[in-house]
């Protein structure tokens, strides 16, 4: 059923304050963290937090429910899984959060999976990569990314589910308001 009121094209089901309808265009993001996340909160807790992996997918999810998007967390020690998984979100997600872990110092293979499938994607890291170990600085998912956040803990990734829907809700927008100019151009050439 479609839950929109067709002349203000607002939900009449008061999802606050993302006014993206769950029933109808829910913009859907692929989360994935690399190897050795799963060990969240259990090791090296002054450099990554005291917060699990399990506590930190449900604070993910809990705002992506307050922001009517759909989430689907993923968790891999493998690179080629990773790659798979960043293919396959080509079809049924429009956008990416990823911390690649130790291969965002050494993947040109996620980089490559993340450039072909075209999706807007967001690189997190929990600590500050940029003032740690030298090897740490370099990120080859960087220069395919739309942005980094990097030191900010788990919020990090709260902050990225926030700067992908507003992105990917701009890009929307934009392409909604441009396609109408196109077939006018279009019809107008024609005559
Ligand atoms: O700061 C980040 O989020 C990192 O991506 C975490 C990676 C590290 O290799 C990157 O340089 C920066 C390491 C994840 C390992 O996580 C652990 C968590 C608890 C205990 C042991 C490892």
């Amino acid at each position: 059923m479609d839950c929109y009121n067709a002349t203000l094209l607002a939900c009449t089901r008061n999802h606050p304050p993302y006014p993206v309808c769950e029933h109808n265009n829910m913009l859907r993001i692929r989360v994935l963290h690399g190897p050795n996340l799963n060990l969240l909160g259990t090791r090296e807790q002054s450099i990554y937090g005291t917060l699990s992996l399990d506590a930190l997918d449900s604070a993910i999810t809990k705002l992506a429910k307050e922001m009517a998007v759909k989430v689907d967390l993923r968790q891999s020690n493998s690179e080629s899984e990773l790659v798979t998984w960043i293919q396959e979100a080509r079809t049924g997600y429009d956008g990416i959060i990823i911390n690649p872990a130790a291969y965002t110092h050494t993947s040109v293979a996620i980089r490559d999976a993340i450039a072909s499938v075209g999706l807007p994607t967001v690189e997190v890291h929990l600590s500050n990569i940029h003032r740690r170990e030298e090897f740490r600085q370099r990120s080859y998912v960087a220069g395919v990314a739309i942005g980094q956040i990097s030191g900010l803990g788990p919020t990090g990734y709260l902050l990225a589910l926030r700067g992908l829907h507003d992105h990917l809700t701009a890009s929307r927008r934009q392409k909604k308001t441009a396609a109408p100019a196109t077939s006018r151009r279009t019809a107008k050439g024609t005559r």
